[in-house]
């Protein structure tokens, strides 16, 4: 039996209130009590949903997930955006760009959006991603996006954590797919060349296209589309290439794979890590330390055995 808050809040959720939506994401954030229950008694994880929406700052990942935002609703669909800004835990400044553009869908019932501080190391996502998504699958939404800068290490994870990885290029980024190539094209399910409007757009989406033929040996080219997401031109072939990715994934990629190895390893071990609070081990420590022939090793050796 859950506790009568949690339970509260999981028929909230599953209710889809925004509100209660909102008072999961911030106890399965923070870690707070509780949310190991909830997140235990979330049934609807496994949906493939999750897109991600990654490349270098600027490339108009907001602009498109706008443009998204506008497709999706006028069929009826809901949407949830989790935007990480891995700039700066302090991220009202940087998205204040992101928040007027979005200012419209704020209140839309079918739109649920959150900013999410990144705590990780440069470029990493929040460490509470997966669950955070996961909790919003609960809530009933058909599209969960995640807006992530690519750089580096986050785009490596979204691709884990993401259903489907939208890789958002523009003309000026000639140089790093150079340095990239590969790596872009293991992670990207679509490619995306935006500011199409701008000359240097048809070069890059050439490569690109050459790029993704090369690697498909039999397989299904990776779609490599053409965006001018500020006048939504492109974007409902977007929208087509990402729920055709969605609807079809039938089975875990081999990099989703590795990603849930890594979860669930990660998992156990904050899990077999919790009888071991850091200050009762000091005491110890000192204790242990008093005594003749004392060793490291053979003291931790012996708080596992
Ligand atoms: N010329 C042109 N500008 C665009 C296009 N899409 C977005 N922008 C502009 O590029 C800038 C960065 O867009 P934004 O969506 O904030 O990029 P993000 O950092 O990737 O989220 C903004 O000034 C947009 O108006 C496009 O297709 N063409
Ligand atoms: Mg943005």
């Amino acid at each position: 039996m859950l506790p009568p808050d949690v339970q509260k809040l999981v028929i909230g959720l599953r209710a889809g209130e925004q509100r209660a939506l909102a008072r999961a994401i911030t106890l399965v954030e923070n870690d707070l009590p509780g949310s190991p229950l909830l997140l235990q008694s979330l049934l609807h994880a496994q949906v493939p949903r999750l897109v991600g929406i990654t490349g270098p700052p600027g490339a108009g990942k907001s602009t498109l997930v706008n443009a998204l935002l506008n497709i999706w609703t006028n069929e009826g669909k809901k949407v949830a955006v989790l935007a990480v800004d891995p700039s700066s835990p302090f991220h009202f400044g940087s998205l204040l760009g992101d928040r007027i553009r979005m200012a419209r869908f704020y209140d839309h019932p079918d739109v649920f959006i959150r900013s999410l501080a990144s705590r990780g190391a440069l470029g990493g996502l929040h460490p509470r991603i997966f669950e955070i998504a996961d909790v919003v699958k609960e809530a009933g939404y058909d599209y969960v996006l995640i807006e992530t800068v690519g750089v580096g290490q986050s785009e490596v994870e979204i691709a884990g954590l993401a259903d489907c990885t939208v890789v958002t290029l523009v003309p000026e980024a000639g140089d790093m797919i150079q340095t990239m190539k590969a790596g872009l094209l293991e992670i990207a399910d679509v490619f995306v060349v935006n500011k199409a409007d701008r000359p240097e757009a048809d070069k890059l989406w050439q490569n690109l296209r050459i790029l993704a033929h090369q690697k498909a040996n039999g397989v299904p080219e990776t779609p490599v589309l053409k965006t001018i997401a500020g006048k939504e031109e492109g974007v409902s072939e977007l929208a087509a290439a990402i729920t055709h990715q969605l609807n079809t994934q039938s089975h875990l990629t081999e990099r989703q794979q590795y990603f849930l190895v890594e979860k669930v390893y990660r998992l156990i071990q904050s899990e077999r890590m919790k009888p071991f609070s850091k200050k009762a081990l000091l005491l110890q420590l000192q204790e242990a330390m008093r005594q003749p022939n004392f060793n490291i090793y053979v003291f931790a050796q012996q708080m596992v055995g």
